[in-house]
C-alpha cells in the first residue's frame, strides 16, 4: 500500500519533472476558491508571480495518508492530501526553504531538505473529511511523527502550520 503510494508519487514526480523541462506547460488555473498561494521562484506560475491552488487541484495530485498521534489531538488521527514536495513540483518551485504562513499570521520556516527527506503531507482531509477553519483547516502541514519518532520535537511540531494559506519560497 505504502510502496504503491510511493511509486505513484515517484512517477508523478518524474512526469512533473518532464513537464517542467518542456517549459511551455503552465500550471492549470484554479476554477474555484483559492486555498493556497505559493510565491517566490516558480517556473510554473498560474497567476502573475504566484501559483494558486484550489481544492480540486490539490486533490488531483497523488494522495498520501499519515495516521499519527500529534500534540493537537488526544488520539491518533488520519491526515491526508498531496505531499508538499509534489505541490512544490507542480508550481515548479525552487529554493532552499519555504516560509509557511497561516491565517492567524503564524509564520514558520521549513527547509526544502525536510520535504525531500520526509513525506510531509499538505493535509486537506482529517479522518477523511475537509477541515473547517475552526478545526485548524482548511490546510494543515503534517509530518509522519509516528513512523519517524525522531521528528517528535518542538522544531517539527512548530513546522506543522495549521490554517495554512501561503507558502513563500526563498
Ligand atoms: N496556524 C498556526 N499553526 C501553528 C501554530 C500557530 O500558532 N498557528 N503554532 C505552532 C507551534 S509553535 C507548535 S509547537 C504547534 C503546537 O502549537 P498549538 O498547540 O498552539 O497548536 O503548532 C504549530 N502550528
Ligand atoms: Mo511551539
Amino acid at each position: 500500500m505504502l510502496l504503491l503510494r510511493r511509486r505513484a508519487a515517484l512517477l508523478t514526480g518524474l512526469a512533473l519533472g518532464c513537464a517542467g523541462l518542456s517549459r511551455a506547460q503552465a500550471l492549470e488555473a484554479p476554477g474555484s476558491d483559492v486555498l493556497l498561494t505559493i510565491t517566490g521562484r516558480l517556473r510554473r506560475p498560474n497567476q502573475p508571480g504566484q501559483a494558486a491552488f484550489d481544492m480540486p487541484m490539490l486533490q488531483r495530485l497523488p494522495q498520501t495518508e499519515i495516521v499519527t498521534r500529534t500534540p493537537w489531538y488526544a488520539t491518533p488521527r488520519s491526515f491526508s492530501g498531496p505531499l508538499v514536495r509534489d505541490v512544490m513540483a507542480a508550481a515548479g518551485a525552487r529554493g532552499d526553504k519555504v516560509q509557511a504562513v497561516a491565517l492567524n499570521d503564524y509564520r514558520v520556516e521549513i527547509p526544502f531538505d525536510d520535504l525531500m527527506r520526509y513525506d510531509v503531507v499538505l493535509a486537506t482531509l482529517l479522518d477523511g473529511k475537509p477541515m473547517q477553519v475552526r478545526d485548524k483547516g482548511p490546510l494543515f502541514i503534517m509530518y509522519p511523527f509516528d513512523r519517524r519518532p525522531e521528528l517528535r520535537t518542538a522544531v517539527y511540531f512548530s513546522r506543522c502550520a495549521w490554517q495554512l494559506v501561503k507558502l513563500e519560497v526563498q
